[in-house]
């Protein structure tokens, strides 16, 4: 097994199945004020096979006039909740930034949904990692370099794992091939969740 590209780790097992339920029940929470929606690509409106919602004081969102950070559900019009207080531990032990997140991007992936190779830089701290964390069915992510044409990695995540994103791999081009069904039994109708820390705004 090669060494992870620099700046890039991996966690396994972060989160214990204690850990993994209670994140679930946190996120259900969420979920009730603030439903998945499935997001449309810039310009062509064609739908993601990824729904998703947010947590924080920004959320990101997709639709035909672009990428952007924004305050408010584009479905509801109400604020994002609150990140759980967990997630906000998990960034004050493995994110070393010295301020908190600001958006938690929920993704959900049902058996056939996937993530094109792309690169997160719509966020002006890019100094800040993102963390994530994989809960429910695995799935085999994809990682490669700065330029679209780099070679790729692949590698398989699972419930529980945890992996920081920073220093020279925070622009690095990254996706989701698959999602392996029936893999976990955590959530009762599987599929997988996918939960994204992030700090968008350069503090002052
Ligand atoms: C590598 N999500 O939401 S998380 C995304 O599993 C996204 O849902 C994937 O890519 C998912 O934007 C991958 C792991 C991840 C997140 C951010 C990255 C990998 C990254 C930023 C830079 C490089
Ligand atoms: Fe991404």
């Amino acid at each position: 097994n090669a060494p992870l590209p620099e700046g890039i780790r991996l966690i396994d097992g972060w989160f214990d199945r204690d850990g993994q339920v209670a994140l679930i029940a946190a996120i259900r929470a969420v979920v009730a004020e603030a439903p998945l929606y499935r997001p449309e690509m810039p310009r062509t409106g064609k739908p993601f096979s990824v729904r998703m919602t947010n947590c924080g004081p920004l959320g990101w969102v997709s639709d035909r006039a672009g990428y952007r950070y924004q305050p408010l559900h584009p479905v509801t019009g109400c604020p994002w909740p609150a990140i759980p207080e967990v997630l906000l531990a998990l960034w004050g032990e493995v994110a070393d930034y010295p301020h908190p997140p600001e958006a938690c991007l929920v993704n959900f992936y049902d058996e056939t949904a996937r993530m094109g190779l792309h690169r997160d830089e719509d966020e002006a701290a890019l100094d800040a990692p993102v963390v994530s964390v994989s809960l429910g069915d695995s799935c085999l992510f994809r990682i490669g370099g700065r330029e679209r044409s780099d070679p790729t990695r692949s590698f398989r995540l699972a419930s529980g794992d945890v992996f920081v994103l920073g220093g020279p791999s925070r622009l690095a081009f990254h996706g989701v091939d698959r999602i392996y069904p029936g893999s976990s039994t955590l959530l009762e109708r599987g599929g997988r969740i996918n939960l994204t820390l992030r700090r968008v705004t350069s503090p002052g």
